[in-house]
């Protein structure tokens, strides 16, 4: 048993119960005491069979074994989302031989053990529960409906197959397995090993849309970038002043950009300074700068000669120049030689739009690839990185048996990401429809 709904006061509160006691529960504490048509919403009273107080009137839904989400039986307690109406419920509830609350993340866990979905589904569902911005629910539901799954399914079948004609070639040494067909299989698991290793250099782009982009403010004192993060913000996060050198400490802010989460960050100004402070201030912006996915250089466009040296030298690949106080610049000051920088104005607005549109194509151009479904969590980059390492080990094997078991060890740490695949299972399949020599 486990609240399902959010704690605390609302309009309702979902109480849903799993196992092969749900049912007994049910009928013990709703009234009248009969099992509701399955899937179908029906009213109840809610009583304490201790004292016969009419708790609440609740919605109650059953959905019998094997067709719930646990795979088990599960009764849903549709409540009034007061405090003491749940308080008295789960009361009412523990008292029951039957009833126990339910470990952090039981109900998926059991959902997982009676093969309702594989471990990346799971952790899809987590994500989608977690999701803030909508690239984040996008990604988490592909990987709920199982699409990351399916990928790596597909693959550890493939070299299942693969497997299955290899060892055809050990156990049948003496027969005449074609020599063509054993080398079309090296081929073929090859191809697959460079197929996973380009997936895995995708610029860990689901991982980041999982956990945020970071984009750093990084320019000359005074430029304007805490103007900027307040801007980009909407609120007063970072001090603001015409003293140059106003911020030391990085100071972060959290955006939804055109739905990708991103991480702002404002740095101290860039420049040779004597206080020890400053400069320590400084040394953390450059090696934010250094971090962070993309930076956004910012010059100042009120003075004749905006573009200073050390922003300059941190022009690269991920930086996106930006020229504030464009409300107050002198025609002199309008850029020469650069790939066209931004013209900006954090004081009165001007060209913020633009400079939020040009980051999120920006983080598109980089990270989010279309077609194939990203991998989004360390763990799957491990297990895919032991994985390549075993086909490169079985296509530089001398001996077809040391080719055989490391195709096994990469079958299997695909398998890990899944939790589902077995190697011998899927070889008895195989096996099974396989007809040596004839
Ligand atoms: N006219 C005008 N003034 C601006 C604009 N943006 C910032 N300022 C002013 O420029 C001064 C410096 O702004 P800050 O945002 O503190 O600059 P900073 O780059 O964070 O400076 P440090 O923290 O010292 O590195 C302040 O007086 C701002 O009001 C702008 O777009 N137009
Ligand atoms: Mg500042």
């Amino acid at each position: 048993m486990a609240l399902a709904s959010a704690a605390g006061r609302a309009g309702v509160a979902v109480l849903r119960l799993s196992g092969a006691g749900a049912r007994d529960a049910l009928l013990k504490i709703g009234v009248p005491s009969s099992l509701p048509e399955p899937r179908r919403a029906v009213l109840r009273d809610i009583v304490d069979f201790r004292s016969h107080e009419v708790i609440d009137h609740a919605l109650v839904l059953f959905f019998p074994a094997p067709h719930s989400f646990t795979g088990e039986d599960v009764v849903e307690l549709h409540l009034h989302g007061g405090r003491a109406i749940l308080h008295a419920t789960l009361d009412l509830l523990c008292a029951l031989p039957c009833v126990r609350p339910a470990e952090p993340g039981e109900f998926s866990r059991r959902a997982f053990e009676n093969g309702k979905m594989d471990l990346t589904e799971a952790e899809g569902i987590a994500d989608l529960v977690d999701a803030e911005t909508s690239a984040q629910r996008r990604q988490a539901l592909r990987q709920m409906d199982g699409e990351l799954g399916r990928l790596y399914f597909g693959w550890a079948e493939r070299l299942t197959h693969n497997l299955a004609y290899i060892e055809a070639e050990i156990d049948f040494a003496d027969e005449d397995v074609p020599q063509d067909l054993a080398a079309g299989r090296r081929e073929d698991v090859a191809a697959l090993s460079r197929e996973i290793a380009e997936h895995l250099n995708d610029g860990h782009r689901g991982e980041r849309i999982r956990e945020g982009f970071t984009v750093a403010l990084l320019g000359a004192p005074n430029a304007g970038k805490s103007s900027l993060l307040n801007a980009l913000a909407r609120r007063e996060a970072a001090i603001v002043s015409p003293i140059a050198g106003t911020t030391r400490d990085i100071i972060e802010v959290q955006l939804d950009l055109g739905g990708y989460p991103v991480t702002l960050a404002d740095t101290a100004g860039l420049r040779e300074t004597v206080d020890a402070i400053e400069s320590e201030g400084v040394r953390r912006a450059l090696a934010r700068a250094e971090q962070a996915d993309l930076k956004i250089l910012v010059f100042d466009g009120s003075i004749a000669t905006p573009l200073d040296a050390a922003t300059q030298a941190l022009i690269d690949e991920s930086s996106l120049l930006v020229i504030n106080k464009s409300d107050v610049m002198p025609e002199a000051a309008s850029p020469e030689n650069h790939h066209t920088p931004l013209l900006v104005s954090a004081q009165t607005g001007e060209g913020l739009d633009l400079l939020t549109q040009r980051l999120v194509q920006e983080i598109e151009k980089r990270f989010v690839g279309a077609g194939q479904p990203a991998l989004t969590r360390v763990r799957h980059r491990v297990a895919l990185e032991e994985s390549v390492e075993h086909l490169r080990r079985a296509l530089a094997a001398p001996e077809v048996e040391l080719c055989a078991e490391d195709l096994r060890l990469a079958i299997r740490a695909l398998g890990h990401i899944t939790g589902t695949v077995d190697v011998e299972d899927l070889l008895d399949i195989i096996f099974s429809s396989f007809c040596i020599g004839k």
